[in-house]
Formats: structure tokens, C-alpha cells, sequence
């Protein structure tokens, strides 16, 4: 494990979340910022309809499929270390969204990103998300709000249930990341600015992504993606065997007939 690694993995241990700052620069926030308002606007996203997606905020889904800036956020060479060591090597892009808290908005409910997964808690992640500043995230504007420790809770959160938190306060450029079991929620933004982030949330190759990449990503565009890149949004098979069909990957099936289908059964 790296130097620069091990801090971030022993404050994912302990506390559920870490934040590795300064994770990339401003000209990239910049153009993130400038391309989701191009993207709310032509879109007309409105605000969300309902107490969880939030009626004063906004987000735009599936934006691998909406501009090639997006394609190196999966890849972040230190988040997405961190991913691998909570969810393994074959992990996957579950959803990559932005999330735009405007002013007047309140607190989202506290929950857990892995609270619809039956599986008895606690257990080890399977899913596991990170949140990328592009604007400064402070209290006052809504920044992430978490309750360190719980990702080892036995029980996720009571929807709607008030519980103490403290704010995952970042400036522009940095990457709030935590385990998909850590109890959490968006902040009230009590300020006249946007609060905005880019969420992007993975999970174990063997479970269901939260978007459905190989619907929403069109073939042209998935097909310039790099091999990793697709294998992150699910045109791989998970260790030779989840995810094909009659023996071939999607890949093979949908971008690239000369790809090899990986088969575990071949290697038997
Ligand atoms: O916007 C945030 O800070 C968190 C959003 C979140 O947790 C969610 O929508 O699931």
C-alpha cells in the first residue's frame, strides 16, 4: 500500500470517510462547473420532486453519457485506489451525477447508500461513493453531512429521524469518499450561492449498478472509452462468469466482436 494511500484507508477503517484534498485542480472544476450548467440548461433539469433528490436541487443523471470530461472521474488514480481496496479490483460504476444544492434548500435525510441491500449489517462494502468539490463545500452551503463510524452500525438510519452529524467542510478540488454503509446526507444550504458536486458511486462487480451503464451509455460513446473504462461501466464479466451472455461479454456483444469473452469456464 502507498504512503499516500494509507491514511486515507485507515480513516476509511475508523471512521467511514476520508477526504483526500486537492485530488484535482481548479481548471477542472471550472470546466465542470461551466459544462453542468450547459447541461441543467439545455436538459431544463428542474429541481427534484421529492424530500430525498431534493426540492431545491438539482442533478443531471448519467453524465458518461453527456460529455467526454466526465470520463476521468471513474478513473481518479487515488479514489480509485480506494475503491479497489473497499470493493475489489472488479469494481464498478454504479452512478455518476451532479448534484447542485441551491440556496433555501434543507437537509436531505440522513440514510445509507447501501440501505436498500439486504444483506445483515455490518459487512464488508459493496458499495462505495466519493463526492467531488466543484464548488467549496461548507457548512453554511450545504456541504455533506455524515456520522463518522456508522458504516459498522448493525442497522441503517430511520428515514426522516434527526440524528447529531457533523459537516464534510472541503474546498474546491477535493473528494469527500466513504463507505456505501456510513449514515450521511446533503446539507441545508442557508447561503445566497450553489453548492455543487459531482457524485460518483461505485459498487461490487457482482451486484447491480444503481444506473444501468450498458442502457445509458450509447454504443459510439462507450466504444472510445479506454478498456478500463469500460470494464468499470459493466462490459467486462466479473471473474470470467456474472454478466455474459451465451458465453460472450457485453463488450464482445455490443462494442467489439474481436474482444475476448474471459470465460472462467475456458480456463478450466
Ligand atoms: O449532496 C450531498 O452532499 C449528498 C447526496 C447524497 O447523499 C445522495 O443523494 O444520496
Amino acid at each position: 500500500m502507498s504512503d499516500e494511500l494509507s491514511p486515507h484507508i485507515e480513516r476509511l477503517e475508523r471512521d467511514g470517510c476520508t477526504i483526500v484534498r486537492d485530488a484535482f485542480d481548479v481548471a477542472t472544476a471550472d470546466a465542470l462547473h461551466a459544462d453542468i450548467d450547459r447541461l441543467e440548461r439545455e436538459l431544463n433539469i428542474s429541481t427534484g420532486g421529492n424530500g430525498f433528490e431534493g426540492r431545491a436541487t438539482t442533478r443531471v443523471y448519467n453524465l458518461l453519457a453527456l460529455g467526454e470530461m466526465y470520463e476521468q472521474i471513474p478513473v481518479h488514480p487515488v479514489v480509485l485506489s480506494l475503491m479497489h481496496h473497499m470493493l475489489g479490483q472488479a469494481c464498478l460504476v454504479s452512478s455518476l451525477s451532479a448534484i447542485t444544492i441551491h440556496p433555501g434548500e434543507v437537509a436531505q435525510p440522513i440514510h445509507a447508500d447501501d440501505q436498500v441491500i439486504p444483506i445483515p449489517k455490518p459487512h464488508a462494502p459493496v458499495t462505495a461513493n466519493s463526492m467531488w468539490a466543484i464548488t467549496d463545500f461548507t457548512e453554511a452551503n450545504g456541504a455533506t453531512r455524515i456520522i463518522p463510524g456508522t458504516h459498522r452500525a448493525a442497522s441503517s438510519p430511520v428515514y426522516g429521524q434527526h440524528y447529531d452529524s457533523v459537516c464534510a467542510e472541503m474546498t474546491r478540488g477535493s473528494i469527500l469518499v466513504w463507505d456505501g454503509g456510513l449514515w450521511h446526507g446533503g446539507g441545508a444550504n442557508t447561503t445566497d450561492a450553489k453548492r455543487r458536486g459531482v457524485a460518483m458511486n461505485y459498487c461490487s462487480g457482482f451486484i447491480r449498478q444503481q444506473e444501468n451503464q450498458q442502457l445509458g451509455i450509447p454504443l459510439d460513446t462507450a466504444r472510445r472509452f479506454s478498456p478500463e473504462l469500460q470494464d468499470l461501466c459493466g462490459f467486462g464479466v466479473y471473474k470470467g462468469l456474472i454478466g455474459h451472455i451465451d458465453r460472450q461479454s457485453p463488450s464482445q456483444r455490443l462494442l467489439d466482436p474481436e474482444s475476448p469473452s474471459g470465460m472462467l469456464w475456458d480456463r478450466t
